[in-house]
């Protein structure tokens, strides 16, 4: 699949938090980010969305059942936890899209109470490839709200992961994306 003006890589919440070692860690998380690294180079359109919680988010819980909205406390804006992987290659032109950072309102789509979807009809995107974290949460949401919206939705499978909590959750996400018009491709298919 040949890549052009037209198309935007979505990035979705590859930060410390949810790489193995942080306070909400996907498996295997961290793999995510060779595999992004080495397809950046051929979008002029990068988008980074980020968790960017205030301290006492509405997700965060002391006794985290981590699913159903019940997490323990993640990606507080400004904190270690919060940054993107040290080895993720933001560029420098990037468009970085912080997101659920109001206590009361819980957004794991890149699209909710943001700018997201403006800035890319401004450019004339059509094209989605969105990869990241989590696959069953947050790639999921901004995929959905993706075609929503009308545009092509990718999620490139390799590039992304998922938490799969509940059990299951991540196979029951891959078949509602599919079911709503989304399209799964990998890494090696794409090419400038
Ligand atoms: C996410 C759980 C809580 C995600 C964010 O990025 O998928 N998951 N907050
Ligand atoms: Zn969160």
């Amino acid at each position: 699949m040949k890549i052009g003006e037209k198309d935007a890589i979505i990035v979705v919440d590859v930060q410390r938090d949810f790489c193995p070692g942080g306070a909400l860690p996907v498996p295997d998380g961290d793999r995510v980010v060779s595999v992004i690294n080495s397809l950046l180079p051929y979008f002029k359109t990068a988008v980074f969305t980020r968790d960017w919680h205030p301290p006492h988010h509405i997700s965060f819980s002391e006794n985290p059942r981590f699913k159903d909205g019940s997490w323990p406390p993640h990606c507080v804006a400004g904190t270690p936890g919060a940054e993107f992987h040290p080895e993720l290659k933001v560029p420098e032109q990037a468009i970085i899209i912080s997101k659920a950072t109001e206590r009361d309102k819980e957004a794991y789509s890149g699209f909710e109470g943001t700018d997201l979807d403006e800035i890319l009809k401004k450019r004339g995107i059509k094209r989605l490839f969105v990869c990241g974290l989590a696959t069953d949460y947050c790639v999921k949401n901004t995929a959905l709200d993706g075609i929503k919206l009308g545009y092509e939705v990718f999620v490139i499978e390799d590039a992304s992961r998922g938490v799969d909590a509940p059990p299951g959750n991540l196979a029951k996400a891959i078949q509602e994306m599919r079911s709503a018009g989304v399209k799964f491709i990998r890494s090696q298919e794409i090419h400038g």
